[in-house]
């Protein structure tokens, strides 16, 4: 635990993984000031010393060129930001949010943070929203995350608190998996989940997913719903229980209440109806309402094709009324667990970072709620104006009554729906505060203050993941330039507010460190149902992360709540909830005839902030891509690869497209990692809609109305160029503003080059096409070149440059005519020489107009299956062709054989040959 002394020069910290809900511990290891490597924990509840692919890349992302290093400060709207010092920057935000508040009132201004801070700094944005600046105008991303399962919680059950652990998966008979791709999303459950399977093959998995994922493959029943008709499936599930007299009784009696209404209203959810309304089988909805019904141990398990949606609620609640209506709650192997998204979405919740929550589980809308932290932090009152969700807290800034904005650790001109509105509103406001660790986001450029975070590996706190377990993040080098944690920044700023607010007194941000925030927050809990007061970072570091409730004087943390039936509602019982069958905002029609599903990949996290910053993690998936059925490919006469134009209701979007199988005809899907950064055109979400859930006003951003049509662009541009990625992609992307098409990505692994791609209508004017090769490093040097700048009527001009250093490719740009691409790639990441006999014949045909010269093998482009153990998909393919099985292809290939996340796809590859054969 904490740190330890290895060889004297390398040491390694444990600490926490710093994507998703899983939590998983990790290693550390460093030299004190750089970070070399990452194990996973083996000591570490969640996952016993594995990781998946991101977490066991970590040391390779975070790219200093990336990284924001010192605060910014700009000098006037429409001029650029110059380098200050953390004094200035912070007075100055103080000034303005002084002046702000005493012209304009305490809601005039409006925090926006995330669920990947940690529980200390959550605790003193919250303290200082409420309690300083005096107002409710603090909400989180985990608007676009969680906060339907915190209703569908707190409604059914009384409190917001997932009642499971994660053992409860591995001791589960039947499972249902809806809404969430966990092999993608939370891998090292899914591995979890995996090792249960094999060793107890009875256990039944049931999917629900519009698509087949990763996930499906240890499905034994998955079920392609129509987007959103979840609520419709769950009650036709709860129907049929009860026409089987398949449901506790007893357990209902004692235990919960409402449930005469629900009774009446699953009536009307005859399984003919639902199968059509789910556009299943009847067959397939039988078979899953019997293994639920039938099963000693159920449990569900869900994400965000659940709680994104107009719906979020009520499909919440819909799970919940199947667990109370069998009693399979409070019990080894069954319950309701809702898996959270971030690495502390939970800690979020807990400290109150929702605009209508407070600290310690309570109610910004409970006046004895706010009366109680109101005393504790030794303020008058706590506002009582309702807070704004993150929704129609950018509807605020955008009409102008919001003027001055503090975004923390989140990127919203990438992650929020209908870009178009947001992007406005961050240009329109007049103060923008960013507090980012990199300061390549979208987001960041409205800043006009930026002020750099520390990050992973940097900073220290806790964290709490979805089982309810608090886990210390720790510490292992120092923050790079004068980057600062979190919750010092925060507290910085407030202590130089307090002094410039009339009548506020002054002292309630003397925090020095971490530890004081957690200890000063936990009392916060106590007597509450997730009460953390027997919890310290002492305890933490004696006796590894604990879940709660873990009260003082308890011996150890809460594995599982509910045991004994009593819920933490008014009354002690839990809650039906009644609900009728709402279909998504935005059916198809006419005019937009496809439903655009997004989500995640594999290896990118997010807006790839800092994913974006490993070239292996791009090896996966490349560039963005629209899945559609081959149905509505057809329909459309599109071909694989080439380029569309994607439409909705709020804007456009340029994209290539593939056929995807795994989708029903009708729906598309992209992945939701693209922004403006990495893809022109404000990236995925300039497609979906604000449209909410009334209650947890969640945005749906899972079905989204639109069309695809096919979108000529006669010139197309590729470019490969190997280092200084990031300084190359901050100077090219600003160039492609005026391009129909254009993307980036990073391609390598133990060298990164950038990837460049561009299409437009004509041909760019010889200045601008002068300008791309300088930013590329191909106008001078090493580069040999080919000019064709005729243009034959029909044809492009056709540019040609190809750098060579030291006898080795090292970057290309193709212009007009891009066949060669794969071919050159390979020789670069191949590494050839250019100069020994074979290379010197090769370099007469680096210029010519072929996919690849004669004699050579085809371009091996494609996608890498394993990352870990960089296996492409070919030598997958090819190694199933002369007959390996699964074991044989991870004995010869290597893949699989370290993380495991690629192990669905070899063998959905596997199932696929044995379906052809
Ligand atoms: N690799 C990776 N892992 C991550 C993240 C990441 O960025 N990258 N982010 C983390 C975060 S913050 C989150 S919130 C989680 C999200 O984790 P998940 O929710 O598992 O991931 P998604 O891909 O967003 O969506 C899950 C599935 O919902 C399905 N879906 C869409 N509409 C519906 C519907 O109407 N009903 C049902 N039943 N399903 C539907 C989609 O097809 C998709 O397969 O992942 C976490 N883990
Ligand atoms: N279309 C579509 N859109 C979606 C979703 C979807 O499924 N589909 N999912 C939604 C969901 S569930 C989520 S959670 C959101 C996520 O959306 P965002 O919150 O925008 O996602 P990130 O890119 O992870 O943003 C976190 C930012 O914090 C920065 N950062 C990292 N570490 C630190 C740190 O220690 N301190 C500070 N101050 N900054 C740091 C990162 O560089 C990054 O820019 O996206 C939502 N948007
Ligand atoms: S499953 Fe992967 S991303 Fe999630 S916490 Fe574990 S290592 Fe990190
Ligand atoms: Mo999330």
């Amino acid at each position: 635990m904490g740190v330890q002394e290895l060889s004297g020069v390398t040491r390694t910290s444990a600490s926490t993984c710093c994507y998703c809900g899983v939590g998983c511990g990790v290693l550390i290891e460093h030299d004190g000031k750089r970070i070399l490597g990452v194990s996973g924990d083996p000591a570490h509840p969640a996952n016993f010393g594995k990781l998946c692919s991101k977490g066991a890349s970590l040391h390779l992302t975070g790219d200093l060129a990336a990284r924001a290093l010192y605060p910014e400060l700009r000098l006037g709207k429409g001029l650029g930001r110059v380098r200050t010092d953390w004094d200035s920057a912070l007075d100055h935000a103080a000034d303005v949010f002084a002046e702000t508040i005493r012209q304009h009132g305490p809601d005039s201004v409006a925090f926006y943070i995330s669920g990947q801070l940690l529980t200390e700094d959550y605790y003193a944005f919250n303290k200082l929203a409420r309690a300083l600046v005096g107002t409710n105008n603090i909400d989180s991303n985990s608007r676009l995350c969680m906060s339907s399962a915190v209703v569908g919680y707190k409604r059914s059950l009384g409190a917001d608190a997932p009642p499971c652990s994660y053992e409860d998966i591995e001791q589960a008979d039947t499972l249902l998996i809806i809404g969430s791709n966990m092999a993608y999303a939370h891998p090292i459950l899914f591995r979890r989940l995996e090792a249960a399977k094999a060793a107890n093959p009875q256990m039944k998995v049931i999917v629900v997913d519009p698509r087949r994922t990763d996930t499906c493959d240890l499905a034994d029943l998955h079920l392609a719903i129509a987007p959103g008709s979840d609520v419709a499936l769950l009650h036709g599930v709860l129907h049929l229980l009860l026409e089987q007299g398949r449901i506790d009784h007893a357990f209902i009696e004692a235990h919960t209440e409402g449930f005469e209404a629900l009774h009446a209203l699953v009536a009307d959810y005859e399984p003919a109806r639902v199968a059509q309304l789910c556009a299943i089988s009847e067959a397939d909805l039988r078979r899953c309402a019997d293994w639920i019904g039938s099963s000693p141990r159920f449990l569900s398990l869900w994400c965000m094709g659940v709680n994104q949606s107009t719906a979020g609620t009520a499909k919440n609640a819909a799970i919940i009324n199947l667990h109370l209506a069998t009693g399979q709650i409070g019990k080894i192997g069954s319950g309701p667990f809702s898996l959270t998204g971030q690495p502390n979405a939970m800690g979020g919740r807990e400290t109150g970072s929702l605009s209508n929550l407070l600290p310690g589980h309570r109610e910004a809308a409970n006046p004895e709620h706010r009366a109680e932290v109101a005393a504790y932090w030794g303020v008058d009152a706590l506002p009582e104006t309702p807070g704004l969700s993150a929704i129609e807290l950018f509807e605020a800034v955008g009409s102008g009554k919001i003027k001055a904005l503090w975004i923390a650790c989140t990127n919203p001109a990438q992650s929020m729906p209908d870009q178009h509105s947001i992007h406005k509103a961050l240009s329109d406001c007049p103060f923008v505060v960013v507090q980012e660790a990199f300061f390549t986001t979208e987001t960041c450029r409205y800043a006009d203050l930026l002020l750099p975070a520390a990050s992973w590996g940097e900073k220290e706190g806790t964290v709490t993941n979805s089982e309810r377990r608090v886990s210390r993040v720790r510490r292992a080098v120092p923050a790079p330039g004068e980057a600062r944690a979190d919750w010092s920044i925060t507290c910085d700023f407030a202590r130089r507010l307090e002094t410039r607010l009339p009548g506020v007194p002054s002292g309630h941000f003397a925090f020095e460190k971490c530890e004081q925030l957690f200890e000063e927050y936990k009392v916060l809990t106590r007597g509450r149902d997730l009460d953390l007061c027997g919890l310290d970072y002492a305890l933490l570091e004696a006796r590894g992360p604990q879940q709660w409730p873990f009260p003082e004087g308890a011996q150890s943390g809460t594995p599982r709540l509910y045991g004994d039936g009593r819920f933490p509602s008014a009354n002690g019982r839990a809650r039906f909830i009644a609900e009728a069958y709402q279909p998504a905002k935005e059916q198809r029609d006419r005019h937009y005839p496809l439903t655009l599903n997004t989500g995640r990949l594999r290896d990118q996290w997010h807006g790839m902030s800092r994913t974006g910053t490993a070239a292996r993690l791009f090896a996966h998936v490349e560039e963005p891509l629209l899945d559609l059925h081959p149905h509505d490919m057809a329909q459309r006469h599109l071909q694989n690869g080439q380029l569309v134009e994607v439409r909705s209701r709020r804007g456009t979007l340029v994209v290539r497209v593939q056929t995807d199988a795994s989708l029903q005809q009708g729906q598309a899907f992209l992945p939701m990692h693209w922004g403006d950064r990495f893809l022109k055109g404000l990236g995925v979400n300039v497609l979906t809609l604000p449209a909410f859930d009334p209650l947890s006003k969640q945005p749906e951003l899972k079905h989204a109305g639109i069309d695809v049509q096919p979108i000529d662009l006669p010139w197309s541009f590729h470019a490969l160029i190997e280092g200084d990625v990031q300084q190359r992609l901050q100077a090219l992307r600003p160039l492609c503003e005026t391009f129909a098409y254009a993307s980036f990505g990073l391609a390598g692994r133990e060298t990164s080059a950038l990837v460049m791609r561009v299409a437009h209508h004509h041909a760019p004017d010889a200045g601008l096409l002068e300008l791309l090769q300088e930013q590329l490093g191909l106008a001078e040097g090493p580069v040999i070149r080919y000019d064709d700048p005729r243009g034959d009527p029909g044809r492009q001009p056709i540019h040609k440059r190809v750098r060579i250093d030291g006898g080795r490719l090292t970057g290309f740009s193709l212009s007009g005519e891009t066949l060669a691409r794969g071919w050159l790639r390979d020789l670069w990441q191949n590494q050839t020489s250019l100069d020994d006999d074979s290379g010197l014949g090769l370099r007469r045909w680096l210029l010519a107009p072929m996919q690849s010269p004669p004699g050579q093998t085809r371009p091996q482009t494609g996608k890498t299956l394993c990352t870990c153990m960089n296996v492409s998909e070919a030598a997958v393919r090819e190694g199933i062709e002369r007959g390996c099985d699964l074991i044989a292809l991870k004995q010869n290939l290597g893949c699989g054989t370290q993380c495991g996340s690629c192990v669905p796809e070899i063998k959905r590859l596997l199932a696929l040959q044995t379906i052809e054969a």
